[in-house]
């Protein structure tokens, strides 16, 4: 079987989750191809050394540019925070190389205008891409997405997305690169709310054509971290600076379908460590689903007698459920960790076959439009229309 090189940029949180899933992958997939895990890189090379030992890389590099130019490296899996996507993938892709990158795209939609024009260009040469919205894998949501397609829900009439997180509730919880707009591009909203915008759109087969929205700040000075802060957590120091992007976002979305949509993502939601919630109402029936509790699907069947009709709760560790063969007997519970792998494994099967793998970086544009209305619709107060 021929071997598929891996070079890993960035080893943070993000870089840790798509470690264990170049690890995994083909230890519990039959994959097509062999991905193997040739270089790690980062800027500290003392760092990223100890990090490629931990997470299991066997080579290390400290410019990303040279990754570029190996022989051993033909897949670049971008981790780093969003304001060197564009740089870094548009220039993988220019030297032949298929690219991961991590979500939301970029922080602009002008970087993601050219990503997806490089994406696009490289695909005519068999060079693939794809941006890292991992939910979309975890099994339960496929399951939903396949409900949908084969009609279960009648027409979908709404849409409910909420993504719930307190990780800086506490108003002295330190600045991280997630709160600074020139690196993140915005915050709750690219952050928490891309997700929920992909899964409600990949769930439904619908595109989000206009939205009204209100972004709020709600604590705009903190300390500054006493030591560099990658993760969610870190020691405030004694210094203060501004947060420059936004808390929380709401909105309301019109779906091309005229389905209608409420979506919610926040970082003060107090005791939510980690909630996607998602139900959708069709004519036929409703789904609804936890992250808080991923390994479940409820169902409801509008067809049922209603004597004994309600919500079914599908426990999704069947070996008929997406993904889940490769794994575990019913019952024993997938994580998150495994939607990372599910990703990886249809990258893989997606290089090998020679096809585009979803999302494609037109579909994270697409996503980082509607970001995008969002925060104009905040700032104009006005509905705004998704430019298709
Ligand atoms: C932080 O809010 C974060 O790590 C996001 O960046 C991820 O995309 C999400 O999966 C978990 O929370």
């Amino acid at each position: 079987m021929s071997n598929l090189g891996i070079g890993l940029i960035g080893y943070a949180f993000m870089g840790a989750a798509h470690s264990q899933a170049w690890r995994s992958a083909p230890r519990f997939f039959d994959l097509p191809i062999n991905p193997t895990m040739n270089v790690l890189c980062g800027r500290n090379a003392d760092a990223v050394q100890a990090a490629a030992t931990k997470l299991g890389w066997q080579q290390t590099e400290t410019d990303w540019r040279k990754l570029l130019t190996r022989d051993d490296v033909q897949v670049i899996d971008v981790c780093t925070p969003g304001d060197s996507h564009a740089e870094i993938a548009i220039a993988a892709l220019e030297a032949g190389k298929h690219v991961l990158c991590e979500k939301p795209l970029a922080n602009t939609v002008a970087e993601a205008e050219a990503m997806a024009a490089a994406a696009a260009k490289a695909a005519a040469q068999g060079v693939r891409s794809m941006v890292g919205f991992t939910y979309r894998r975890v099994p339960a949501i496929a399951l939903a997405r396949q409900f949908v397609a084969e009609g279960k829900l009648g027409t979908i009439r709404h849409v409910r997305a909420q993504y719930l997180q307190d990780w800086i509730a506490d108003p002295e919880a330190p600045l991280s690169w997630r709160l600074d707009k020139e690196k993140a591009g915005s915050g709750a909203l690219g952050d928490i709310g891309a997700h929920i915008i992909d899964l409600t759109q990949f769930i439904t087969g619908d595109a989000i054509a206009e939205v009204s929205g209100q972004l709020e700040t709600f604590v705009k000075e903190r300390p500054v971290a006493a030591s560099e802060h990658t993760g969610l957590s870190g020691t405030a120091g004694t210094e203060r600076g501004p947060v420059t992007v936004d808390d929380t976002a709401v909105f309301l979305a019109k779906f091309a379908s005229g389905a209608l949509g409420v979506f919610e993502a926040t970082r003060f939601a107090t005791g939510r460590k980690n909630a996607i919630r998602i139900e959708i109402n069709g004519s036929a029936g409703s789904l609804a689903f936890d992250f808080e509790d991923m390994n479940l699907l409820h169902y409801y069947d509008a067809g049922e007698d209603a004597r004994t009709a309600g919500f079914r709760r599908i426990l999704a560790t069947e070996a008929a459920h997406p993904y889940v063969e490769a794994w575990w007997p019913p019952g024993h519970l997938l994580g998150y960790e495994h939607g990372f792998t599910h990703q990886v494994v249809d990258l893989v099967t997606a290089i090998a076959e020679g096809t585009d793998p979803a999302p494609s970086f037109a579909d994270g544009l697409q996503v980082q439009r509607v970001l995008a209305a969002v925060e104009a619709s905040s700032a104009s107060r006005q509905w705004q229309e998704i430019p298709s």
